[in-house]
């Protein structure tokens, strides 16, 4: 495909039909860039398919296929891994979660706003295909919680989500003002069990797991009744395949809601309890995290996604929680 870009030049992307991308992750050591990059390399090939990260990873993601050091604040560093390696799409996960963005807005900031320009840039500059997620973060108190729509008011009250916003709005005008191929999800609460989540609201929901298996007690740091969208790892990184290999002529918009399930930290007990009856939960709020929560939506409405581009959910709250204790049981053993 042809892409004219912001310096003018026309330039071809590296990705053509019937072709395999060549896949960068960025993030890659995160919640979800293992598992993300797990599915694609079935579909496309162990090594079309590079994770990266600033951290040292654990063996087995050496053996896994190949990794490497990317900062994507290093601009020159970025834009020499593209060419050396003929990347054509972009898998952007590099980030700071909302609780701890909050602790340290400055980093937030540098990462989530500076680093999403970078990697704009060379997207653009490269013709590549780039997905960026946003999140239930980018709505905030003044947005319809149950469900959200698709298009509402966005005054989210956290810097993880004004740079979402900020993403979201970029992306899309990068895309109609120099034509790249952006793509972007709003991710509920993903749920995993192998990869632990990096500071978010939703951590809860993937801790409770761990603490019901290893030690039958959890303290939970959102009150009982805190309603808010979550997602099983496996439909989070179906999606985001499902869509990256939409054909653009189907994209109706740039940015989707994606929508699974949605459940309170009670609810959620009780569907464990089902499993593990001797689960004990007690509640000590953290005034931060339940301010971030309560500002959020509740549901994710997404027929916009369901509708253009075929996107289903598999995993309901039972299936989840049987999904999620027999992967934690069976890793302790
Ligand atoms: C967080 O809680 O910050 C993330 C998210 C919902 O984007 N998990």
């Amino acid at each position: 495909s042809q892409q004219l870009s912001e310096f003018g030049r026309t330039l071809t992307s590296s990705c053509t039909d019937g072709d395999h991308p060549k896949v960068l992750i960025t993030g890659g050591l995160g919640q979800l860039g293992v598992g993300l990059a797990k599915l694609l390399r079935e579909r496309f090939g162990k090594n079309n398919v590079i994770l990266s990260d600033i951290r040292k990873p654990p063996n087995h993601v050496y053996h896994d296929g190949p990794f490497i050091f990317s900062d994507i604040l290093d601009f020159k560093n970025l834009r020499e891994i593209v060419v050396n390696n003929n990347i054509s799409w972009l898998v952007h996960y590099s980030a700071v979660l909302s609780a701890v963005g909050e602790d340290n807005v400055a980093l937030a900031k540098e990462v989530n706003i500076t680093g999403l320009h970078n990697i704009l840039d060379i997207a653009t500059e490269h013709g590549l295909r780039v997905f960026v997620p946003s999140t239930i973060g980018a709505f905030g108190p003044s947005s319809p919680r149950d469900p959200t729509p698709e298009l509402c008011v966005q005054r989210p009250r956290t810097i993880y989500g004004v740079s979402k916003v900020h993403a979201e709005l970029m992306g899309e005008y990068y895309h109609h003002r120099f034509g790249l191929d952006f793509r972007c999800l709003r991710y509920p609460g993903i749920i995993s069990a192998d990869s632990q989540p990096g500071g978010g609201t939703t951590d809860y929901a993937v801790q409770i797991f761990h603490a019901a298996v290893k030690t039958g007690h959890f303290e939970c740091n959102l009150s009982n009744n805190t309603r808010l969208p979550m997602m099983y790892i496996d439909d989070c990184v179906r999606a985001t395949v499902d869509f990256l290999e939409a054909p653009a002529d189907t994209l109706i918009s740039r940015t989707y809601n994606i929508n699974a399930m949605s459940f309170t930290p009670q609810e959620l007990t009780q569907e464990i309890k089902k499993v593990l009856p001797d689960l004990k939960v007690t509640y000590n709020v953290d005034p931060v995290r339940q301010a971030i929560a309560d500002s959020w939506p509740m549901a994710l409405e997404d027929s916009a996604a369901r509708r253009d581009w075929g996107w289903k959910h598999e995993y309901d709250l039972p299936e989840l929680v049987q999904t999620m204790l027999s992967h934690i049981t069976l890793g302790n053993q």
